[in-house]
């Protein structure tokens, strides 16, 4: 058997908040409770739009993005409130501080939003529907705010369900469940269906992900392009994307462009030690330490090339650094060319492998 295809299954909770600003100002503002409330830009000025609005503002068809005037036609006793943003902050921050509580695999998509990968969590609880209940609850006692989660296997399927049953849901879209919510699945839910690819599909008879299923590879590629291949394989339930955890770095650098252009190696080799030295100051900070040096070289006439060297030991100090930084300088014959802008990064961080368990496709109570 093909050892890549033993993958573990993941668990994945995508949580998103309720009518986030909106239900934050209710709960700071007693006064608001139980009514239409619109936050955002004010329907008197010109090009005021809305941010979001109460569950009890949407029942008149407001929505996010729309001109407030239009909002305060379609619901006149609205209030309207300017938004504060350093209290959403505050509360996305307390937010993100309990889902560490579980897991540090969390990938903000916005101050409301995030995936997060409880494959492995921190507190050994072992079901994603539990740890998403106890996340749920603590948003409520901590916050007085209700969130909205999706349980499943994959990135894509766990935001879909979590925008199923809002406000205050749970939606759970198990391994043997997914291929069927799939094919049910409207296209305009797909990623990366806006109303014209949504237009388009329709115009050719088709209108779910069972539609979808029927068409080859090759002939999604060709009718959307790119997005094909993604279709393809997410109508089959597989979507491999990791949650990559905010503000990771993938390169750690710094690079400079110089008042007037560098022609001599002992100019250039002057500027590469500032560079390798702010390098080694950032690795430091942020505890990293890198196996690939890349050396990025910017022409006066604006070609720019890039070298890159890995080693097998990952290094931070700048002795190392520069000593590479140089030697791929020199292999690019450097004087023969004006040189506007030097770089220097590192990538290919030290990272300890996740444990990688076997995964049992289709049983639920792993959940
Ligand atoms: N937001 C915004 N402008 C938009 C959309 C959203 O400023 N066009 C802000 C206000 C929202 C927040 O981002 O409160 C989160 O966006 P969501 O799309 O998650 O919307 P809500 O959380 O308000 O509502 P829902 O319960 O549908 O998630
Ligand atoms: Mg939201």
């Amino acid at each position: 058997m093909d050892t890549e295809d033993i993958r573990p299954v993941r668990k994945i909770i995508h949580i998103d908040m309720d009518a986030f600003y909106a239900s934050v100002e209710q709960r700071d503002n007693p006064d608001y409770r139980g009514k239409p409330i619109v936050v955002g830009g004010s329907p008197e000025g010109r090009g005021g739009v809305v941010a979001t609005a109460s569950y009890e503002a949407r029942k008149f068809g407001i929505r996010s993005a729309m001109p407030s005037k239009r909002a305060q036609q379609l619901c006149p006793q609205a209030i309207f409130v300017f938004p504060r943003f350093a209290a959403y902050k505050e509360a996305s921050e307390h937010i993100r501080s309990i889902f560490r509580r579980y897991t540090d695999m969390i990938e903000p998509l916005s101050l409301d939003e995030a995936y997060l990968d409880v494959t492995d969590d921190k507190q050994n609880i072992g079901s994603a529907i539990e740890i998403a209940k106890q996340i749920k609850q603590a948003i409520k006692d901590e916050l007085q705010l209700t969130a909205s989660a999706g349980v499943s296997v994959n990135k894509f399927v766990a935001k879909i369900a979590s925008d199923m049953n809002k406000p205050d849901g749970l939606t759970f879209i198990g391994p043997s469940s997914i291929e069927d919510f799939m094919e049910r699945l409207p296209v305009e839910k797909f990623y990366g269906v806006g109303h014209v690819t949504a237009g388009k599909m329709k115009k050719m008879g088709l209108h779910t992900g069972a539609d979808l299923k029927k068409l080859t590879e090759e002939d999604l590629v060709k009718f959307f392009g790119k997005s094909g291949r993604f279709y393809y394989k997410i109508v089959r339930g597989i979507d491999d994307r990791e949650v990559e955890p905010h503000g990771e770095a993938k390169s750690v650098g710094a690079e400079d462009t110089f008042p007037y252009d560098l022609t001599r190696l002992d100019e250039m080799n002057d500027e590469l030690i500032k560079l390798a030295e702010k390098v080694q100051e950032r690795l430091r900070k942020h505890q990293l330490k890198g196996r690939t040096i890349t050396l990025k070289i910017k022409y006066s006439d604006f070609r720019q090339i890039t070298r890159s060297l890995s080693i097998a030991q990952a290094v931070d100090d700048v002795d190392t650094i520069l000593q590479i930084a140089q030697e791929l300088l020199v292999a690019t014959d450097p004087e023969k060319d004006k040189i506007r802008l030097l770089g220097i990064s590192l990538s290919g961080f030290k990272d300890e492998p996740r444990s990688k368990k076997q995964g049992w496709s289709g049983q639920l109570e792993l959940f």
